[in-house]
Parts: structure tokens; C-alpha cells; sequence
């Protein structure tokens, strides 16, 4: 284990506090029968001392526990969080599109603070409480077998009602967990969505819809503190009855000389003690309850296996040849690839066109790998694109879409996200994605930070950004899905300007919308329910291809 030295601190430290606890009920035994019965002078002067002590054993051991099983709590939860955000980006896309973001958030976050709770507070408690509990009823026994007898035959009976609650604490933190993951999920989507709302003035419905899932957090919530709050009331009633009757045993064995006064106060004392902890003990069982549900929630994501994995041929060489051979992508049951064969080559400029849901997108995330083909084989280079590592398939392809990514960094940081910043090259870059103006005129330039929603951007700034980052990583295979679709008619004549100086040094792939961004590709593909149907150059396709005309005239 990496943390032995620190655990092995904590457990002198518990041990320190479970023998401080028994030495005070012990010292009351001389203080009342040497002290103030049999008037024992040096006594008196002996017994502060060792009170002393033994408090000062308690408190330090106190301390040393709670610092060392912190420190191991807190790191491994830090550990645990590392390791959940790495394992996370690994995951499928897929699984971003079906797991809501919010979702993720509250695991993150909510799910790993209860984790957290259980290593710094309620297993140490546990320990030290379980060990105090070892050594008072060791001294009890010591002190006097025969009333501790009683004791321990009443205790044991508190366990049977206690451990029904801490079943019925189980399914409530289940239940609450998974209610504040739906609640954080509404919050993300009424917070991303908050410009559909405010357009709509639907905030009473929204407000109405989280108002139901807050509600049902609370009742669970309120549920647990219900069951935990039972906890201490029977606890407390069956140990005044334990108590009762050691009071009336051991008062029996006083009067009867049997027993001295001062081994009857030490011997309460003890059985006094000895009721925070049990009672405490219960508590923390409870609470653990909580955890483990957040645990097993935790490992289900942790255990999750990414279908996309990289394979291990690296790719050396710049990106030559893309071959589909009879490809099929299947959603779910859906089909949106079926049966999709074509071969490109260094220097061809290859554009998709078709109706919406065509396929056109599904086409270019199987070249980023964000889905495998369910048949047929993807190569590059003459390599099945699954045997390449994804890192050296990345390396080459600059994937930009409609959707912008920004993160909150400065420009330049954003242009060679992933390498090294050559500042000159960021502004080539931006020269060329037509970004330069714009970036031009705040005050700090390429090191101005931009906002991570982007929203210090207008759309087609942000698309220029993207556009900048492309080209900054001087690919191979350059995938441009509706890159342009927020940029005027003018911008994005000169950016297909810019482009045309590459073009024929890699392989463009563009899906667009706008034919005249398109018209002189080498190659349109022309896609239909995740079919090729026509494949050809803009005039020739108007000449044979019935669907390319009427998207033509659209
Ligand atoms: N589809 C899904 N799940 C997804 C993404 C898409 O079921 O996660 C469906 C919707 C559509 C089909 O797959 O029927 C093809 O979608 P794609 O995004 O490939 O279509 P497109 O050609 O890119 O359409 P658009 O022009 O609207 O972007
Ligand atoms: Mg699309």
C-alpha cells in the first residue's frame, strides 16, 4: 500500500485515544477511594499529574489520527478524480451523446465527495470509536466481570433494530444519489439551453420541471435523516436500561462491601464512555451505507469499456490513401452507413452533398474514428484504420465542424491546441483562415484569452478560429463538416482561396450545404440514406445525376 507510514501514524494515533479514554475511568477509582476515602496525601499530588498525562496522550493521539487519515482520504480521493477524468476521455463518443454532461458533473463531483467523506471521517471514526469501544470493555471487564456481564448481555440486543435501520438507509441513499444526478442533469440542460428558454419565456415551466426533481431530492433526503435520527433514541433507551441495572447491581455489591466505592464510579465511568461510541459507531455504519452506494456508481463508470480503441501500428508518414471498402455504421438499429465502398487519393478534394440525415456526418466521424465500421474496412495507407494508434491517426486529420470548440486560453494556445506554439505560424494561420483582422485589433493580440462558450466571438469569428486551428496543424486529411456554414459568401470565397494552396499537397474532405462551396471538387459524392448514389464532378453530375440537379436548384 502507498500509504503506510501515514496509516500506520493514524492507528498509534487511534490507539493512543482508545487507551487516553479507558486510563480516565480508571483514574476516578484512586482519586475517590485513595483521595477522599482513605485521605492519602502523596496520592493527592500524584493524580492531577496523570490526569494530565493521560489527557494530553488523548488529545495528541487525536491529532496525529485525524491529520494522518485526512491526508490518506484526501489523496486518494484526488487520485480517484485523476483517474475517472482520464478514463472518461476515453470513452465513446457514443457515450457523450447518450449520457447527459450534467450527469457526468454530479459523478464527478457529488458522488466523489461522498467517497471522500468515507476515508477521512467515517472509517477513521469507525476505527478509533471500535478500538475505544475494545478498550473500555477489556477495563470493564477487568473492573468487574460480574456487573460487565449484565452489560454485555443487554448491549447486543440494540443490534438487531439498528441494523434494520441501516438497511433501510441504504435504499434511501441510493435513491437520493440518483435524484441529485437527475437534478444536476435539469440544471445543465436548463443552463445551456437558457437562451431556447429565455426566447420562449418558458422559465415557469423549466423552473415548474426542476422545482419536481429538487422536491424529490429533499424527500429522500428528509427520508435519511428520519431513519438516522431513530438512531440515537433507541440507542439511548436501551442503554438506560443497561445502566439501570448495572446502578442497582452494583449499588447492591457497594452496600455488601463486595465492592469499593471507587471501582464502582471507574466501573460507570467506563459504561458511561462507553455510550458515545457504540452510539457513534451506529452512525458512522449508516453513513457507510451512503458511500458504498456512491462506490458502486463510481466503479460502474470506472468499469466502463470504450468500444473505439486505439490499435498499435503507428502511422509514419503522412496520409496518401483513404479506402472504404463496403462500409456499413449501424446507431443503435438505425442504419446510417450502408454499404459504403470508395478510394481517395494524396491531392484529391472529395465533397459530400445530400439531404439532411443522409449520412454525411456519420461518413467523416468514421474517418476520426468516433465510431468503428460495424462491416467492412476503413484503410489508410493500406492500414485497417483500427490497427493505427488513434494518436497517430490524429496527428494527421483536422477535423473541424459546425460546432466550435474553444477553450478559455489565450489564441495562440487555442491555434496549436495539442503542440508546441510557434508564434509565427499562429499568425500565418490566422492569416489564411482570414482571422488576423479580427484578432488583430484586441489589444493583446494572439495572447487575448478567449472565453470557453466563445462567447466574446461572433459565429463566424469562432468558425475563423477553427478554421486557423486546421491549418496550424498542417495535416494530411483536412475534414471540413458545414466548416464555413456560418461565414458570409465573401469570407468563405477567400478561405476556399486560402485552402486552394494546399489542396493539392493533402486530401480535403468537405460536407456542405452550399454547392457553390463545393463546385469544383474533384470528386462529389452525393449521399442518400447513408448510400453513395452518384460520385462525380459538379458538371458532369448535373448532366447524369437526377437527385444532384434538384439539390442544384434548391
Ligand atoms: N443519427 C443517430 N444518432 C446519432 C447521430 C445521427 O441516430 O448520434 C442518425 C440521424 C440520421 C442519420 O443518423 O438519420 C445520419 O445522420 P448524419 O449526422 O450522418 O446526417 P448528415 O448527412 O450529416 O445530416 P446533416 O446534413 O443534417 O448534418
Ligand atoms: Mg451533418
Amino acid at each position: 500500500m502507498d500509504y503506510k507510514r501515514e496509516f500506520i501514524f493514524a492507528i498509534v494515533g487511534m490507539l493512543a485515544v482508545a487507551i487516553g479514554t479507558a486510563g480516565t475511568a480508571q483514574i476516578i477509582k484512586p482519586t475517590l477511594d485513595n483521595v477522599f476515602v482513605a485521605k492519602d496525601a502523596t496520592m493527592l499530588s500524584i493524580i492531577p499529574f496523570f490526569l494530565i498525562v493521560i489527557f494530553s496522550i488523548k488529545g495528541v493521539g487525536q491529532y496525529i489520527q485525524t491529520y494522518y487519515m485526512s491526508y490518506i482520504g484526501l489523496d486518494v480521493v484526488r487520485k480517484l478524480r485523476d483517474d475517472l477524468v482520464t478514463h472518461l476521455t476515453y470513452q465513446d463518443i457514443a457515450f457523450f451523446n447518450n449520457m447527459h454532461s450534467g450527469e457526468i458533473l454530479s459523478r464527478i463531483t457529488n458522488d466523489i465527495t461522498r467517497i471522500q467523506n468515507v476515508v477521512t471521517t467515517i472509517i477513521p471514526n469507525f476505527i478509533r470509536e471500535s478500538l475505544t469501544i475494545v478498550a473500555l470493555t477489556i477495563y470493564v471487564i477487568y473492573e468487574s466481570p460480574k456487573l460487565a456481564l449484565y452489560f454485555l448481555v443487554i448491549m447486543p440486543l440494540a443490534i438487531l433494530p439498528l441494523s434494520r435501520l441501516a438497511k433501510k438507509m441504504k435504499k434511501y441513499s441510493k435513491l437520493s444519489q440518483e435524484s441529485t444526478s437527475t437534478m444536476i442533469s435539469r440544471l445543465g440542460e436548463i443552463f445551456s439551453n437558457i437562451e431556447v428558454i429565455k426566447s420562449n419565456s418558458t422559465q415557469t415551466i423549466e423552473s415548474n420541471k426542476f422545482s419536481q426533481e429538487n422536491y424529490s431530492v429533499f424527500k429522500y433526503l428528509i427520508k435519511q435523516v428520519k431513519v438516522n435520527a431513530l438512531t440515537t433514541p433507541i440507542m439511548e433507551i436501551l442503554g438506560s436500561i443497561a445502566i439501570g441495572v448495572v446502578i442497582y447491581i452494583g449499588g447492591t455489591e457497594v452496600i455488601e462491601d463486595r465492592m469499593s466505592v471507587g471501582s464502582f464510579f471507574s466501573f460507570s465511568a467506563a459504561l458511561f464512555m462507553l455510550y458515545n461510541p457504540i452510539k457513534r459507531v451506529s452512525k458512522l455504519y449508516n453513513k457507510a451505507q451512503d458511500a458504498v452506494i456512491a462506490n458502486y456508481r463510481m466503479h460502474q463508470l470506472l468499469n466502463m469499456k470504450p468500444k473505439v480503441v486505439s490499435g498499435d501500428i503507428v502511422l509514419n508518414n503522412r496520409i496518401e490513401r483513404v479506402v472504404f471498402r463496403n462500409v456499413y455504421l449501424n446507431y443503435e438499429d438505425k442504419r446510417v452507413i450502408d454499404g459504403v465502398s470508395i478510394d481517395i487519393k494524396r491531392g484529391d478534394s472529395i465533397a459530400l452533398v445530400g439531404d439532411s440525415g443522409a449520412g454525411k456526418t456519420s461518413f467523416v466521424n468514421l474517418l476520426v474514428r468516433f465510431y468503428d465500421a460495424d462491416m467492412g474496412v476503413i484503410s489508410i495507407n493500406g492500414v485497417n484504420i483500427k490497427e493505427l494508434t488513434l494518436s497517430s491517426l490524429h496527428k494527421e486529420i483536422a477535423f473541424v465542424t459546425q460546432r466550435v470548440h474553444i477553450f478559455n486560453d489565450t489564441v495562440a494556445n487555442n491555434i496549436a491546441y495539442g503542440q508546441e506554439v510557434d508564434r509565427k505560424r499562429v499568425v500565418e494561420a490566422l492569416k489564411k483562415a482570414y482571422a488576423l483582422e479580427f484578432i488583430e485589433k484586441y489589444e493583446n493580440g494572439i495572447d487575448t484569452i478567449l472565453n470557453e462558450s466563445g462567447n466574446n466571438l461572433s459565429g463566424g469569428q469562432r468558425q475563423r478560429i477553427a478554421l486557423a486551428r486546421a491549418l496550424y496543424k498542417n495535416p494530411s486529411l483536412l475534414i471540413l463538416d458545414e466548416a464555413t456554414s456560418a461565414l458570409d459568401n465573401k469570407s468563405e470565397l477567400l478561405i476556399q482561396r486560402a485552402l486552394e494552396s494546399i489542396r493539392d499537397k493533402i486530401i480535403t474532405v468537405t460536407v456542405a450545404h452550399r454547392l457553390s462551396t463545393i463546385e469544383d471538387a474533384d470528386r462529389i459524392l452525393v449521399f442518400k440514406n447513408g448510400k453513395i448514389i452518384c460520385s462525380d464532378t459538379h458538371q458532369n453530375l448535373l448532366n447524369s445525376c437526377n437527385e444532384y440537379r434538384k439539390l442544384a436548384k434548391l
